[in-house]
């Protein structure tokens, strides 16, 4: 911030406040992470001041031998981490990118299935409130009230009932594996293509630790700052039959100027998702959620589906008595930053949920193991245990700043 603290010290002020908040607190959302130096580097150069509409070699400016350059070698890494025919780098976000797929491959009213909101979908699925739901006819499948986990019988007889046009698997709050070969198999049972949304799990998937479901889904897309650990954005990718369309829904049909640093960021990050160290990561990520899952539930709380295969966990707050905007609320003045989800069949409004989203990706990239992960349970119990105590709040959260200022922050501490 060296140039901003004389031109700007107001804005480079609240930077440097957040760099302190994002160093001294346990960030557990489990959509959020660490994105490296080098991917903050490009997405903050001159490649923000240039307009390239159109794709590698079809562009509709002049000026883009070097854009060409960066989307095409973003490209082929998206490519190559996924083993896909085919990569669309521009959706600026997941909710870009959805909809492009349902522009490029549904009519407005067309019926569409998707998990249903409530049990772990996501708004770009199918909510009412969105464009989703407000543009095609989604149908909302359901977890099984016992198991917790997707009732494939019912996305079964949905589909038969329905004749979706499409079926959308993947999820924004769901601890399990989703099973990509089932839902491909009732997706050609029907004749519905299937859509992947795994933007979740994105980076378990580059790292082998989550099936993928390029082989089996007709377009996935996904964020890429999530488990992928890159830039904000998002990526779409398709067989190689699909990509005229695809292409066509994001730019023209979607989406304007792409976001050329971001797009090199996100070359930047599929780079790093390439190197073996991110297998590891992968794998850490995936440990580290089973042992807090394990220590949390020895303290008496109650896991949706009894655990976690991913990177994330949802804990049922009603086990300690209190509500999911309760208990993120008592962590955050902790310094643990959760958010609040519902649960499965959730007797509360969306706004108080009875369930707490932790996910495990981001203090994965801190170099924490499955011993902090164990620590920092035992926190979040104790916190949850008395989630009215000032004193024990107050006594956690100084806790919680000693121990997070011992462990690096990709993107801050090394810069
Ligand atoms: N809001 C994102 C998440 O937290 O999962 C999804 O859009």
């Amino acid at each position: 911030m060296h140039v901003l603290s004389h031109s700007d010290p107001e804005v480079a002020a609240i930077i440097a406040d957040e760099e302190q908040r994002q160093v001294e607190t346990l960030e557990m959302i489990a959509s959020e992470n660490y994105a490296s130096a080098g991917v903050l580097e490009v997405t903050g150069s001159v490649f923000t001041n240039k307009y390239a509409e159109g794709y590698p070699g079809k562009r509709y400016y002049a000026g883009n031998q070097h854009s060409d350059r960066l989307e095409t070698l973003a490209i082929e890494r998206a490519k190559q981490l996924f083993g896909a025919e085919h990569a669309n780098v521009q959706p600026t976000s997941g909710a870009e990118a959805n909809m492009a797929a349902y522009l490029a491959f549904a009519q407005p009213g067309d019926t569409i299935m998707g998990l249903e909101l409530s049990q772990g979908g996501h708004l770009t699925h199918g909510s009412p409130v969105n464009f989703s739901g407000r543009l095609y006819n989604f149908v909302a499948y359901s977890v099984d009230r016992e198991s917790e986990v997707v009732d494939m019988e019912d996305v079964r007889r949905l589909a038969r009932e329905h004749k979706p046009r499409i079926i959308v698997c993947g999820a924004t709050a769901y601890p399990r594996t989703v099973d990509f070969p089932a839902f491909a198999e009732i997706a050609q049972e029907t004749g519905a293509l299937l859509m992947a949304d795994m933007s979740h799990i994105a980076g378990l998937v580059a790292g082998g630790e989550h099936i993928s479901p390029v082989p089996y889904a007709d377009i996935v897309t996904t964020t890429t700052h999530k488990t992928l650990r890159g830039p904000r954005g998002a990526l779409a990718l398709c067989k190689e039959q699909h990509a005229e369309a695809l292409d066509k829904a994001v730019f023209p049909g979607t989406q304007g100027g792409p976001h050329l640093h971001s797009i090199g960021a996100k070359a930047v990050a599929f780079g790093e998702a390439l190197a073996p160290e991110f297998k590891h990561y992968a794998r850490q990520v995936v440990e580290n959620a089973a042992a807090l899952a394990d220590e949390l539930m020895k303290g008496g709380l109650r896991l949706v589906s009894g655990g976690t295969d991913n990177h994330l966990l949802l804990a049922d707050c009603n086990s300690k008595g209190i509500s999911g905007l309760k208990a993120q609320n008592a962590l955050q003045g902790a310094g643990i930053i959760t958010n609040r989800n519902t649960i499965p069949y959730d007797e509360r409004p969306p706004y108080v949920g009875s369930g707490l989203r932790i996910g495990t990706a981001a203090l994965t990239s801190r170099q924490m193991a499955t011993d902090e992960m164990r620590r920092v349970a035992r926190w979040i119990l104790r916190v949850l245990d008395d989630p009215d105590g000032d004193g024990v709040r107050e006594g956690v959260r100084s806790e919680v700043a000693e121990f997070a200022k011992a462990y690096p922050v990709p993107g801050i501490t090394d810069r």
